[in-house]
């Protein structure tokens, strides 16, 4: 990797977007492609496609610097895959279906020698079972590598810069190039190791955070079973050097933690027990969200749904994603139970996507009795004044009102 080596980011989604912006600000010569468009358009246009702090500078600062934007790719040294891996709902197995295509379409255009990262998170094994052969078909000899991001929506960019990375490899050599390609927006540790080992790394740490989620909430169910505070044990509990027990909440969304672990089960059934048990506890909290917004409204004399508001839709605060939010697993829980009508708002989500969608804070409390808090956007924090008179149920413990309704 020297200073002429071209880049082709493929996929400039949450992930895509960011890394590609980052390498182009530290001088790297960036091309970044998309399938779709219009998200080039707006890109090549001078906006970028969504909300995350400080992304509009970094963007300044990589259109200053070598980036480019392309609904085609191009002939590059190196191609970091960043596309989404969905899993299929029935088998829980991997979908792979978009890294394959973005895969096809590199190949077309590579030329022999060129690395291929992928970055999308697969599942163990993914890269010899479906990435190898298509390499392999297409006649051209291809280094490839996989790259998994780390980073965390709401503190991406300062998480691109600061944490560790996994380079998997077949060799050492294209390890260490792609390593010091890295190296230039990256100043955490960059461990070399070989695909496979990165593969798991990747999932298992998604993992490791589910199940460590599901037990706060094992916890905050058993604790409102019998009548005890979880918040005030949790936080006594945390107290001991060696224990760290995260917090209970109305489920677990996003693209990553709710979906990689299902990835170790559709593999390992009968192995990956644990890591399924923890799966259900999580997405079991929606429903049990939902029964407790029952009970609060008989305890207060609410009956019309319609008279209920849930303050949040992304999946978690201060991000404007809504996949696999827990707010859309408890409306689709509701629509089940054939029960419509409860308001929503949140400020990050300007389109409508549900019914009875607010776009204005202050209108949203007019209509309702009840708010149920379902994410800890700053918004509410910084205006728990305004639900005074209601109602509230927090099921983030973020509200210190009088009378608030825990999980
Ligand atoms: N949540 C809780 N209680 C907690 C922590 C989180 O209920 O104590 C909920 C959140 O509200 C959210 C979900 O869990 O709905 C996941 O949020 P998160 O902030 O824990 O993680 P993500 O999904 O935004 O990002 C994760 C990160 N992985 C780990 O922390 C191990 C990130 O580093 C990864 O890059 C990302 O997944 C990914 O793309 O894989």
């Amino acid at each position: 990797m020297n200073e002429k080596t071209v880049v082709n980011v493929v996929g400039l989604g949450y992930i895509g977007l960011p890394t590609a912006l980052i390498m182009a600000a530290n001088g790297v010569s960036v091309v970044g492609t998309d399938k779709n468009p219009s998200l080039v358009e707006k890109l090549q246009g001078g906006s970028v496609t969504f909300e995350e702090d400080g992304l509009e500078e970094l963007y300044q600062k990589a259109v200053e610097g070598k980036i480019r934007f392309s609904a085609s790719n191009i002939k590059a040294d190196v191609y970091i895959v960043a596309v989404p891996t969905p899993y299929d709902k029935n088998s829980k197995k991997i979908d792979t279906g978009y890294v394959v295509a973005a895969l096809k379409d590199v190949l077309n255009v590579c030329e022999n020698g060129a690395v291929v990262v992928v970055e999308s998170t697969v599942s163990p094994g993914t890269i010899d079972k479906f990435i190898r052969p298509v390499v392999k078909a297409s006649g051209k000899t291809v280094s490839l590598v996989h790259a998994p991001e780390r980073i965390i929506p709401g503190n991406m960019l300062a998480e691109l810069v600061k944490n560790s990375r996994t380079i998997g490899a077949d060799d050492r050599e294209t390890g260490e190039k792609v390593k010091q390609l890295y190296s230039s927006f990256c100043k955490g540790e960059i461990v070399v190791t070989d695909i496979r080992t990165a593969e798991m790394t990747k999932v298992v740490e998604n993992t490791y955070r589910d199940i460590n989620i599901a037990f706060a909430n094992e916890l905050a169910k058993i604790c409102r079973s019998d009548n005890m505070d979880v918040y005030e044990i949790i936080r006594i509990a945390n107290k001991h050097p060696r224990v760290n027990i995260l917090t209970p909440g109305p489920g677990v969304g996003g693209h990553c933690i709710s979906v990689d672990p299902w990835f170790l089960v559709g593999d390992y059934p009968g192995l990956a027990n644990i890591i399924l048990a923890a799966r259900k506890i999580n997405d079991s909290m929606p429903e049990f969200v939902l029964e407790r917004i029952g009970e609060i409204m008989e305890q207060n004399g609410i009956e019309d749904v319609s008279k209920v508001g849930l303050y949040g839709l992304t999946y978690k605060e201060n991000v404007d994603d809504v996949r696999e939010s827990p707010t859309l697993q408890l409306l689709e829980s509701m629509r089940k139970h054939l029960a419509t009508g409860i308001k929503v708002y949140d400020p990050y989500v300007k389109n409508d996507i549900v019914k009875c969608q607010y776009h204005d804070f202050d209108a949203f409390l007019n209509d309702v009795d009840m708010v149920v808090i379902m994410v800890g956007h700053d918004e509410i924090r910084e205006n728990m004044d305004k639900l005074k008179g209601k109602v509230v149920f927090d099921t983030r413990n973020i509200c210190n009102l009088d009378g608030v309704n825990k999980l």
